[in-house]
């Protein structure tokens, strides 16, 4: 039943989708204000349709708990979702000494000799952030993102900066029924000219039953590629604060403003609609863990995965 939800969502999106330019230039199927509800006692919401990569999933949401907004942890555990806003920021530098790399992604899409020179310089680009102090704390800062945000919300003064988390830890254990269990990642002062404003604006928890759910407001979703990495990354961080809460886990329910196909996925999702689904698997934390903010890669697994093979496609940039 949950992930025939995010199924039929696709479906609609293909049958009743506005067609909508957008920001890259890619053009999509959209419709705005969608929802799916994740019972998360039914297993843990990783598709099956075809693969998804939790390992990517885990070291991105350690790398938010730890209010971390430099790309090293990531790279040193071999994730590069986020490479390409702290290299844009290097190749713009006056540092830069390589070949023009203005308007990488879109280039490196479209001509093949170039893409090779990208590739270069990323290499590049990534040693020097593993490897050098220096060049890690100058280039690998990626500004008011989710992990700043989370952990250390700047305040007005200047001072004390906010932890959102351990404040949210906090009012779920001491007022388990207050509905102001808020974490927030939109700052009206500096998203807006983040590299990449907070796609996950805004969570709420909510506890009932014992049951601990949580709800996201996703302002803007990429259904194929986003979407997926999303719902999984949602419902773990929903098991982890359950766990050190003392709930059973509930509901993950994930709101979305702009629920967009883009037009070169519509191939890839039409072929991941025709396959089978197979059964969830099962979230593991260890139970030894006391912190939420203690989690390690090897805390975190999930058990029996089996899923069709995973579908490539192009990200919209
Ligand atoms: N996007 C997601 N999920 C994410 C993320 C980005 O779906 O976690 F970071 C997609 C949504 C959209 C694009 O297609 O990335 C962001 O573009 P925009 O800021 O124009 O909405």
């Amino acid at each position: 039943k949950n992930e025939q939800q995010y199924l039929d969502l696709a479906q609609k999106i293909l049958d009743e989708g506005h067609l909508k330019g957008d920001r890259t230039g890619t053009g999509t199927h959209s419709l705005f204000g969608s929802q799916m509800r994740f019972n998360l006692q039914e297993g843990f919401p990783l598709l099956t349709t075809k693969k998804v990569f939790f390992g990517l999933i885990k070291s991105e949401l350690l790398w938010f708990l730890r209010g971390d907004n430099n790309i090293r942890f990531l790279l040193q555990h071999n994730n590069h979702i986020w490479d390409e806003w702290a290299f844009k920021n290097w190749v713009s530098s006056e540092e830069y000494s390589g070949p023009d790399m203005t308007n990488f992604s879109h280039r490196a899409q479209e001509d093949a000799d170039f893409a090779a020179a990208y590739q270069a310089q990323k290499a590049i680009f990534v040693d020097n952030i593993l490897n050098d102090d220096d060049f890690m704390e100058k280039f690998g800062y990626i500004g008011d993102v989710y992990g700043k945000l989370w952990r250390g919300w700047e305040t007005i003064s200047g001072e004390n900066a906010i932890d959102q988390v351990n404040r949210l830890v906090n009012q779920i254990k001491a007022t388990p029924d207050s509905r102001r269990l808020i974490l927030t990642a939109w700052n009206a002062e500096t998203t807006p000219q983040a590299p990449l404003p907070s796609c996950h604006v805004l969570s709420q928890f909510y506890v009932a039953d014992g049951k601990l759910s949580l709800q996201l407001y996703q302002r803007s979703g990429d259904f194929f590629l986003g979407v997926p990495f999303n719902i999984a990354s949602y419902s773990l961080l929903l098991h982890m604060v359950a766990a050190q809460t003392g709930y059973e886990v509930g509901d993950f329910i994930h709101t979305i403003g702009d629920t967009h196909i883009y037009n070169n996925h519509i191939e890839q999702i039409t072929e991941q609609l025709s396959r089978p689904m197979h059964h969830l698997p099962k979230l593991w934390l260890n139970p030894e863990v006391k912190s939420l903010f203690d989690y390690t890669m090897d805390d975190i697994k999930v058990l029996d995965y089996e899923s069709e093979p995973a579908i490539k496609a192009p990200v919209a940039v």
